[in-house]
């Protein structure tokens, strides 16, 4: 049974991730799916949202720990930035730290071609060298960076958060091994708070984590030729006290059958596809993780309310 379902799984890691997915127990997808085009630009919509504070947090505290960070790893070095997305925040870690080279790194090729053409625009001398790879696999940054002394990896947005139980401390070691010895690593993880704030960031009253979250079906229909209907699903957020975790489910709302890649899914009134994990640290719980991977903590920085934690790390 297994080996025949192995046979009809299509070539594209894509379309294999969400068929076997889609045909376990429990049904999920993760998370690095969500960002398509239309999914990276909702992403940069939630982040204007009243209820989501991660990214305004984040930034308030860069704002006040950049120079600090530079006195400490030195500028004109290079710097290399898992999960770039928009870049918007990367801006002032550039005037900071005034690299010679930015290695931006991206699933979602395209989007990160546009936020590259506008930092060019913005800084033009500095040197953008973009990386499309998914960054759940060992990934080669360019030799350019590699070669250069001074090397800062650059992790913001909490994504950090978005790993499946366990392989965060996996990534950590394996950019341990990516940057290599001395060089330092900015890693920027949403704290454990209030359940209520925390719920309502993955659920905000404009509804846009919701379309968000649905992009997904809509994704499956244009890129795997599926047949979701996006009107017999909704948005679910749930906080996982005993994971220390959001989770997003798509859940249906009726018994349905849906068709894809070649195969018929059923679904049951009420079942869920559960689409993404965002686990909440504490700063005990980030240094446990970092130094298992490797890493020694250089310094810590948190917002007066310690709703957000942006940790240095060194190899
Ligand atoms: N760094 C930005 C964007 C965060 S959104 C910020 O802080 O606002 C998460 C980003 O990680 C998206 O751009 C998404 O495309 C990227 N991403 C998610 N999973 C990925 C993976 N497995 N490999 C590479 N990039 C990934
Ligand atoms: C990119 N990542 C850190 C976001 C998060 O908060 O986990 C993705 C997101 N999901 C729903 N809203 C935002």
């Amino acid at each position: 049974m297994q080996a025949a379902r192995k046979k009809d799984m299509p070539d594209d890691p894509f379309a294999q991730d969400v068929l076997s997915g889609l045909t376990a127990k429990d049904k999920w997808i993760s998370s690095k799916w969500l960002y398509d085009q239309a999914g990276s630009q909702l992403f940069e919509d939630i982040t204007q949202t009243r209820d989501y504070y991660p990214t305004r947090t984040e930034a308030a505290i860069f704002r006040t720990m950049m120079g600090d960070l530079a006195d400490i790893t030195g500028t004109g070095g290079g710097v290399a930035e898992y999960g770039s997305g928009a870049s918007v925040k990367t801006r002032l870690l550039i005037e900071a730290v005034k690299p010679q080279l930015y290695v931006p790194l991206d699933i979602a090729g395209e989007f990160m071609e546009e936020a590259v053409a506008e930092l060019s625009e913005a800084y033009p001398d500095l040197a953008i060298a973009p990386v499309v790879a998914d960054f759940t696999q060992p990934v080669t940054l360019p030799d350019a960076f590699n070669r250069l002394e001074r090397r800062l990896g650059f992790f913001p947005g909490s994504t950090i958060g978005n790993f499946e139980a366990g392989k965060a401390g996996e990534f950590l070691a394996r950019v341990h091994r990516t940057l290599g010895d001395g060089a330092y690593f900015l890693v920027c993880a949403d704290l454990v708070k209030d359940r209520d704030v925390l719920r309502r960031a993955y659920d905000d009253s404009d509804g846009v984590t919701a379309a968000f979250n649905l992009n997904l079906l809509t994704r499956f229909n244009r890129e795997l030729g599926a047949d979701f209907d996006e009107a017999a699903f909704h948005h679910e957020a749930v906080w996982n006290e005993e994971r220390s975790r959001i989770e997003m489910h798509l859940v249906s709302d009726k018994d349905q059958s849906v068709h894809i890649a070649g195969q018929e899914i059923d679904f049951a009134s009420g079942e869920h596809i559960h689409t993404e994990n965002s686990h909440k640290y504490t700063p005990e719980t980030m240094r446990e993780m970092a130094e298992g991977a490797g890493w020694t903590v250089d310094r810590v920085w948190t917002d007066a309310r310690d709703w957000f934690g942006v940790f240095l790390l060194k190899a």
